[in-house]
């Protein structure tokens, strides 16, 4: 675990399941357009929160890259689960905003709904293919930046990274950043 204090809140990174994080109050699904159940990450969070979580957002599908939807957390430990769009890497242009724009308004529903906590996973490293290191450093970059710009609410963001290797570079980018 990394964890560092900027502006009153704290950033951490974390080895783990996205959906075994118990003391966040909110977590982020990497997810396809239709907020269906997917591999990974969308995978992961389908299965553990069960068939309600699936229902909620068939009604808010589909969603476009960069937007974020929020619903709530059924049987997973969190309040409630937000649901963004991130790039397919190559297709998706331009990747780097549509990637900041994921973070972006994921923090500002957060603001919006007077959430604490919550856990980000890599997002669009897997199925869609961006390379972990500048999808790190846009993630990391983009937590600063909006922290800067907004007095946002959550006061505790984490990245809950699944293999040693992804937590390593994700440590290296936020000493670099912070
Ligand atoms: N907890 C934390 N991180 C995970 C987990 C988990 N349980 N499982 C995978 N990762 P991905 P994407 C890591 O593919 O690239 C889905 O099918 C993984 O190693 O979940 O945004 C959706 O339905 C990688 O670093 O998301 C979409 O169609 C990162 O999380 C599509 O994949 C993201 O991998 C979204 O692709």
């Amino acid at each position: 675990m990394a964890s560092i204090e900027y502006k009153s809140k704290k950033i951490e990174t974390r080895r783990g399941d996205i959906s075994h994080q118990p003391d966040l109050e909110a977590i982020v699904n990497a997810a396809n357009a239709m907020l269906l159940p997917g591999s990974g990450v969308a995978g992961a969070i389908h299965s553990a929160a069960g068939n309600q979580l699936a229902e909620e957002c068939r009604h808010l599908a589909p969603i476009s890259p960069g937007q974020a939807v929020i619903t709530s957390g059924y049987n997973l430990p969190n309040r409630y689960v937000i649901h963004t769009l991130g790039p397919v890497f190559g297709r998706d242009k331009p990747e780097a905003e549509i990637l900041a724009n994921c973070y972006k308004n994921s923090l500002t529903l957060c603001t919006q709904k007077k959430i604490r906590s919550i856990g980000f996973p890599a997002i669009s490293t897997g199925v869609f293919g961006y390379p972990v290191e500048e999808a790190a450093q846009i993630a990391i970059r983009t937590i600063k930046e909006t922290i800067d710009s907004n007095p946002i609410y959550p006061e505790h963001i984490v990245i809950v990274l699944f293999t040693a290797k992804d937590k390593e570079i994700h440590d290296l980018v936020l000493k670099k950043i912070f």
